[in-house]
């Protein structure tokens, strides 16, 4: 027999109901797989975004440079030369974003705060000029009923801190500034995330010299980098504690996802080793207060130097755990000691514009499972998910981002899984709300629901932008 088209199906299927009398109801079929897929009352949806990426203005309000500013400005370092020199200009345009906020309806904006702002000299006298501006933000997202949720620390350490991150005094300095911050702003900020992403500011930035200051140091002192990572966020979230009594405190963390490849018994518990064992020296360490000791044995004499109660503050009890999420590692049981062995990935991986995005939507799902599984953190929030597309304007004037929106949605079926077994799960933030500097690729690869035009700093509202304040109206992936 032919097979019938859809078209066909459907004009047959809307002939029978007409002669049966019936009339289909309007998104009939849509309503039903929206009850299935809802978000729990109360669910945060937000944006992300980092001030380096989006604020410009580099030298307004007695900002000093930041090691962004210095390596973005050394040849060579980053896609065609760029840097966040003007970026999207949202230290001036803040009331344009926090409209392009309230279009979507979200109740959450994760924003990152300058420490060169407030500290231009890293420590000592803090910048009123810098603490007013974000004092302003504030008032603008109140104002617009949009929660803000503060992280202190997005890689833009000032430049004047001597050693970076090689120092552990950097860690001390950036207490200070993460209490200061706590103090001048818990009246109305509630939610603070410490640090973004250990990896990306030590081991890309020290390790493989990816990122800023673009240094490429041997194991011994690479992992020494580490620590002070870790402790920085140990010390800053007692410093936070110390200035604010009810603030909520956690890390906004990129672990490494692993997906077990059939979804049974020993294969879960691969992919629960995997996220121990392979996050060592990040959140397994912060949320257990140890480097366990299969790491440290691993490193051997290049294991970090540890003083008495680095490691009291560095598992300093958090109010909630953040995770970027983006791609998976697939993971299998096997009969090593340690129990598990991670799968290459085939050439034909699909990715999204940037190569390192690999698609695999079940990453969101197991994210969150493994790390609640393993550590039982109190809540979840996923701080950043989203990608790179090609996106152009089309002659109509509009962004038809119809793979972003299957990356969003994808990914967002796969938390809603998470949610429904009960994962506490309280939020979500895409990243990233605009377009922006995507620090080595520069202004090359685009993460934005919102286009910008970057002659002139003009924000145009993508399909996802649509897609997603739907999904934000009926608290439910659509
Ligand atoms: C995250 N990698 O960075 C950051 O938190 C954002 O600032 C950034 O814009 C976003 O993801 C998109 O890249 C990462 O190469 C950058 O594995 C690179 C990697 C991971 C995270």
């Amino acid at each position: 027999m032919k097979e019938m088209t859809r078209r066909q199906f459907g004009k047959t299927a809307a002939a029978s109901a007409a002669l049966a009398g019936l009339t289909l109801p309007e998104y009939s079929f849509g309503q039903a797989a929206v009850e299935g897929r809802q978000f729990p009352q109360g669910f945060v949806w937000g944006c992300a975004t980092a001030a380096y990426q989006i604020e410009g203005a580099v030298k307004e309000g007695g900002r000093k440079p930041s090691i962004w500013d210095v390596f973005a400005h050394t040849p060579g370092k980053t896609h065609d030369g760029d840097t966040g020199d003007i970026a999207d200009d949202s230290y001036h345009l803040y009331k344009e974003d926090t409209r392009l906020l309230k279009n979507l309806g979200v109740g959450g904006y994760r924003m990152s705060i300058s420490w060169p702002r407030i500290f231009p000299d890293g420590k000592g006298k803090p910048n009123a000029a810098g603490v007013d501006h974000y004092q302003r933000v504030v008032d603008e997202l109140l104002a617009n009923g949009i929660t803000p949720y503060f992280t202190l620390f997005h890689w833009d350490l000032p430049q004047a801190l001597e050693g970076g991150w090689q120092s552990r005094d950097t860690a001390h300095a950036y207490a200070d500034y993460a209490g200061y911050v706590a103090h001048q702003f818990s009246d109305r900020v509630k939610a603070f995330f410490t640090t973004n992403e250990f990896a990306s500011f030590t081991d890309l930035g020290y390790r493989t010299g990816q990122f800023a200051p673009g240094l490429r140091l041997p194991a011994g002192q690479a992992n020494q980098v580490r620590h002070h990572g870790i402790l920085a966020h140990g010390l800053g979230v007692q410093a936070i504690r110390a200035n604010a009594a009810t603030a909520q405190v956690g890390v906004a963390e990129n672990p490494t996802a692993f997906v077990p490849v059939i979804e049974d018994r020993e294969n879960i518990e691969a992919a629960r080793r995997a996220t121990r064992e392979e996050n060592a020296p990040f959140l397994t360490a912060v949320l257990e207060g140890k480097y366990p000791d299969s790491y440290l044995e691993r490193e051997g004499a290049n294991a970090p130097k540890i003083e008495d109660g680095d490691m009291k503050a560095i598992g300093s009890p958090l109010d909630f755990v953040g995770l970027n999420v983006y791609s998976p590692h697939y993971v299998r049981a096997d009969g090593s000691p340690q129990g598990y062995a991670i799968e290459p990935r085939q050439a034909s991986y699909p990715h999204m514009d940037s190569p390192w995005i690999i698609v695999g939507p079940e990453c969101m799902y197991w994210a969150v499972r493994n790390v609640c599984d393993l550590w039982h953190p109190r809540a979840i929030y996923i701080t950043e998910n989203g990608c790179s597309a090609e996106d152009v304007v089309t002659p109509a004037g509009r962004v038809e981002d119809t793979e972003r929106v299957m990356y969003l949605r994808t990914h967002l079926t796969n938390l809603q899984r998470a949610v429904a077994e009960g994962f506490p799960v309280k939020g979500y933030f895409v990243w990233s709300l605009l377009d922006n500097f995507e620090w080595a690729d520069g202004y090359s690869k685009r993460f934005g629901i919102h286009y910008v035009d970057f002659r002139n700093e003009k924000r145009l509202p993508k399909l996802s932008a649509e897609w997603y304040r739907a999904a934000i109206a009926r608290n439910a992936v659509v």
